[in-house]
């Protein structure tokens, strides 16, 4: 057995029943073996060991008083994984499905997509299994301060900073940082996602969905292709996918279907994202009431069918493993060109694997949908220096940042002879900095 797989086979046993955190590991380590050869000082520093445990995992009681006067206790979570390059820096997610196996996935995958942007961030995640849907204002308000109310004694703006992921908008954002502000009696970055009026960045809101567009419009470019004209599905209709659709349209894409939970919408003529705006960001309703709405527009119910719709892009924008190895073969078949992963993990190992068979561009999470962290980063700067920077000037650092991504994950992947293959030059490309990093703090 090698190094990687020694550890790989301890995490598994370690961690028993941790499927989504296996996954992650998996993808991750299996794709580390050239590094890891190149670098023996690290198998004696027990380099991989440390990197794939968190440095602190926080669990906590969250209860809170529902509008029936109902006393309703959730779990809260946060797991501090690596502070290596800089304070922890990941999202909150407030969804039924959370627990310590999906933080724990998502905050590993953070590890190396806060170091792709090349900023100064370290690795985490948090969240709860309180599902917002269908709570009234009120409630949401009340979770977030009793959430804020454990939160707080770990959280700063110099040792870790949260922000959104899903079930976390810029509403539960404000109730979050107004109990930390009430708490801690500073008035400091320690979340971003910020709202515009207390220390927010311009473009933090559009920057995942606008960041994976940048990166597939420059993989298209250097085969010398673009969006325009092509047909383009994007799942989900949250806040990344929202702004993945309205980008991607700007430059071209002819976008034709999108879902939420309940099932997807088909629309031949182009999906007219101010309604999807206004239906998913105003009214908080479901994406079947688009098909109400719009001529020509279709609604089915249930996900999965939304992947064979035939297209050129697919860019899965909503959650883990969403696209399995028949939706990835419906895909191919159909002859999708380019998949951009704007959800984390929203490909199973094995729909990845048909992909890269195919030879189909394949441009995984951690790199394509850096451009939030990366834009939240912009958004600690900002608060730390006391300025403000225009929306030109936050969106042309956020295309910059998501373009050098792409030519160092390509670089990346090209240096150890794995040319187009972007997993492994994404999970190469961040893992160096990391790794190196860590050798230099000694064994902590
Ligand atoms: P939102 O809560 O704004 O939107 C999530 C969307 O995905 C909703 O349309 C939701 O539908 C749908 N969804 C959630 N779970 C499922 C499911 N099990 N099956 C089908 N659809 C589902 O979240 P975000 O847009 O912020 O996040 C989407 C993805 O992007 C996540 O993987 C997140 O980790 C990732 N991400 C987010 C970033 C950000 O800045 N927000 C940055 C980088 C990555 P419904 O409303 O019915 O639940
Ligand atoms: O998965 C992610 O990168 C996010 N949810 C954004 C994290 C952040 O700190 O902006």
């Amino acid at each position: 057995m090698t190094y990687v797989e020694r550890v790989l086979d301890d995490l598994k046993k370690r961690n028993p029943g941790e499927k989504e955190f296996h996954q992650a590991a998996t993808e991750i380590l299996l794709t580390l073996e050239p590094v890891i050869n190149a670098h023996p000082e690290y198998e004696k520093a027990a380099l991989l060991e440390r990197f794939t445990e968190p440095e602190r995992t926080v669990l906590f009681r969250v209860p809170w008083v529902d509008d029936n006067g109902v006393v309703r206790v959730n779990k809260g979570y946060r797991v501090q994984f690596n502070s290596a390059i800089g304070p922890y820096k990941g999202g909150l997610r407030f969804h039924p499905s959370v627990n310590l196996s999906v933080i724990k996935f998502l905050g590993l995958e953070q590890i190396l997509k806060n170091s792709l942007t090349g900023l100064p961030i370290g690795g985490g995640k948090g969240g709860s299994d309180f599902d917002p849907k269908g709570k009234s204002d009120r409630e949401i308000m009340a979770f977030c301060q009793s959430f804020m109310t454990e939160l707080y004694r770990h959280i700063g703006a110099d040792t870790d900073v949260p922000a959104g992921d899903i079930g976390v908008g810029a509403r539960e954002v404000g109730y979050l940082f107004g109990q930390y502000k009430r708490i801690r009696n500073e008035h400091v970055g320690v979340l971003t996602g910020r709202g515009l009026s207390y220390g927010g960045s311009l473009m933090r809101k559009e920057a995942t969905g606008y960041g994976l567009i940048y990166m597939t419009a420059e993989a298209m470019k250097q085969r010398g292709d673009s969006f325009k004209g092509k047909t383009t599905i994007v799942s989900g209709s949250g806040n990344v996918a929202i702004y993945a659709c309205e980008k991607a349209q700007q430059l071209g894409a002819k976008v034709v279907a999108m879902y939420d939970s309940n099932g997807y919408i088909y629309d031949p003529n182009g999906i007219q994202i101010d309604v999807i705006k206004q239906i998913k960001e105003v009214e908080r309703a479901r994406i079947k009431e688009y098909a109400n709405r719009v001529a020509g527009a279709t609604y089915t119910e249930g996900c999965k069918g939304i992947w064979t719709i035939p297209c050129d892009v697919a860019l899965p924008c909503a959650t883990q493993n969403e696209i399995d190895e028949e939706s990835a073969k419906a895909l191919i078949a159909n002859g999708v060109q380019y998949v951009g992963e704007g959800a984390n993990m929203p490909s199973t190992l094995e729909a990845i694997s048909a992909f890269q068979k195919a030879n189909v561009v394949f441009l995984p999470a951690k790199a394509a949908n850096a451009g939030g962290v990366a834009t939240s980063a912009l958004e600690m700067a900002q608060s730390s220096g006391r300025l403000y920077w225009s929306s030109e000037e936050v969106d042309a650092k956020l295309k910059t940042i998501m373009i050098n991504i792409y030519y160092n994950i390509d670089a990346a992947a090209k240096k150890y002879g794995y040319e187009g293959n972007y997993v492994m030059g994404a999970n190469i490309a961040g893992f160096e900095k990391v790794a190196e990093a860590m050798m230099a703090h000694g064994i902590v």
